[in-house]
């Protein structure tokens, strides 16, 4: 990795003498406006200060993947050239071209870390509508990571496309980049490979709601013979209430107190084509809570489970949960209740952390209409504003 600062009038300039000593697979790490060469102090000039580096020799390729500092091609052959030059490679971190690799990693690891603590500064001398991208992905509380490598990418795009670039093109640049971001994971609503849907959460969060939702959808649209489960059998109202969706859709309906009544319930539901289980949304912190779980569910490969999260959450809280959630294996989310904020980073931040797709999004308490299935043009469109582009 060769890391190297330029100085020049003006970026367009800088990134031709980057391009040029660099190459085309340079990449721009920072920006900032500095002011040089002045006579007594006084009448300095403003130029732009660019950091920029190009893949030249192995390193972190997971972390700085995700940073876009090293291109896969480049990191692959290196790798390969490395593993060949030496089988046993990973006990001999000492030698001197690993600790010049490491050397350059810290070196690394220290300009992210300068660049990270300064959060918002640096874009100060951004173009105009990229300055407004930031300020949008920060009201969207969009991690600091994956923020500051779109609009690292952005600004690049924009001085390699001659500057001056409508708002609306940018913007519509943005919506790519964070449907790329997140493209690899799995979006979408039930698609009936599987039979069993279970959702969790914590409580409140709207899960019985959702799926009423749910059932309606799969009844009304697609036709298809759904049941319901329940083993939320903590309070007696919780039954009631899906009872009475049960009722409203015409929908057969078991309560499970143990993991022998599920089996029996699934056996009575055998041709059915969907059958939807709710739980009680028990405190989150009550590990215990988790594990009984596993008692009343059968969690085979026929049950797809689905956690739900209210975006109206603190996103520190969101996390917890899927901590909490995690000893059992959650399939995708469902976000409810995005009538009721108008943040919606925790999507996005949620997707690339833990790697899982997005069922549903729930906008309101009306069954069965306030539910949309996610896809990853739907969730950016939702956090960049469906206006834009
Ligand atoms: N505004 C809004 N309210 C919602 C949404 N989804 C559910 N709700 C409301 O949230 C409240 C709780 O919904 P439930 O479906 O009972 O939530 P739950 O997760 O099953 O709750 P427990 O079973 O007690 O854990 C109800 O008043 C719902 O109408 C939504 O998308 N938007
Ligand atoms: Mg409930």
């Amino acid at each position: 990795m060769k890391v190297k600062k330029y100085v020049a009038p003006s970026m367009p300039e800088a990134m031709k003498m980057i391009r040029a000593e660099l190459g085309s697979e340079a990449v721009i790490l920072n920006s900032k406006v500095v002011y040089i060469n002045g006579f007594l102090g006084l009448f300095k000039k403003k130029n732009i200060e660019v950091i920029a580096a190009i893949d030249s020799k192995p390193a972190e390729q997971k972390m700085l993947k995700k940073e876009k500092v090293i291109s896969e091609t480049t990191s692959h052959k290196i790798i390969n050239q490395r593993h060949d030059q030496n089988q046993n490679s990973e006990k001999k971190i000492n030698t001197s071209s690993d600790s010049g690799l490491l050397d350059e990693i810290k070196q690394l690891k220290v300009l992210m870390q300068e660049l990270s603590s300064d959060v918002n500064s640096n874009f100060e001398h951004y173009p105009g509508p990229l300055k407004e991208i930031n300020e949008l992905l920060i009201k969207q509380e969009i991690n600091d990571i994956l923020r500051r490598n779109v609009l690292s990418q952005l600004l690049e795009k924009w001085y390699l496309n001659g500057g001056n670039i409508p708002k609306s093109t940018v913007m519509k640049w943005l919506q790519d980049n964070l449907v790329q971001e997140i493209s690899s994971y799995q979006f979408g609503g039930i698609s009936f490979q599987k039979k069993y849907i279970n959702v969790v959460g914590p409580t409140g969060v709207g899960k019985t709601t959702t799926l009423a939702k749910i059932a309606a959808e799969c009844i009304l649209k697609k036709g298809k013979k759904v049941a319901f489960i329940t083993t939320d059998t903590y309070r007696i109202a919780a039954i009631d209430q899906l009872k009475t969706y049960a009722k409203i859709l015409g929908v057969p309906i078991e309560v499970t107190y143990n993991l022998e009544d599920f089996k029996q319930a699934k056996e009575k539901f055998s041709d059915f084509d969907l059958v939807l289980i709710d739980t009680a949304g028990r405190n989150f912190r009550n590990k215990r809570y988790v594990e009984d779980l596993k008692e009343i569910i059968d969690f085979n490969s026929e049950l797809e489970t689905l956690l739900v999260l209210s975006l109206t959450s603190k996103y520190t809280d969101m996390i917890s949960i899927y901590e909490q959630f995690s000893t059992i294996n959650i399939d995708k989310f469902i976000f409810t209740k995005k009538d009721e904020t108008s943040n919606y980073g925790a999507i996005i931040n949620l997707v690339t952390k833990y790697g899982k797709g997005v069922a549903y999004l729930t906008n309101g308490q009306n069954v069965p209409d306030d539910i949309q299935p996610a896809s990853a043009n739907k969730i950016v469109e939702t956090i960049i504003g469906e206006e834009q582009p």
